[in-house]
């Protein structure tokens, strides 16, 4: 009787637990420009926790903008030129999240925080 009450009890908490993470998340859509400079912004900040998702656009043939790599996250993708490219990340703790073009000339930063 007690030890039913307590898995239920438990239960409760978890399911609370879940809907106050899930209220409690911020999502965010950035929009990124990548150009014979770089990109723009290069840097932005993230909450941990809160889904964050990324429109890269190529906007000039000149520059090595055609991909974009996140190592930490082993993510690789192709940057079609005036082609909005998504990526979506949840970052999972705090700290300093790098992007670069394939070959780490152009590089970006998320600085993801606790909020
Ligand atoms: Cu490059």
């Amino acid at each position: 009787m007690r030890s039913k009450f307590l898995r239920i009890l438990t239960s409760l908490c978890l399911i609370l637990a879940v809907a106050v993470v899930s209220i409690d998340a911020h999502p965010k859509t950035v929009r990124i420009s990548v150009t014979k400079n770089g990109f723009s912004p290069g840097s932005l900040n993230a909450e941990v926790g809160s889904p964050l998702t990324l429109i890269f656009t190529r906007r000039s043939r000149e520059g090595c903008g055609d991909k974009v790599v996140i190592p930490s996250l082993g993510i690789t993708r192709n940057l079609p030129l005036g082609k909005p490219v998504t990526i979506k990340i949840t970052p999972r703790s705090e700290g300093t999240i790098t992007f670069s073009c394939g070959m780490n000339m152009y590089k970006g930063s998320i600085v993801v925080q606790e909020h």
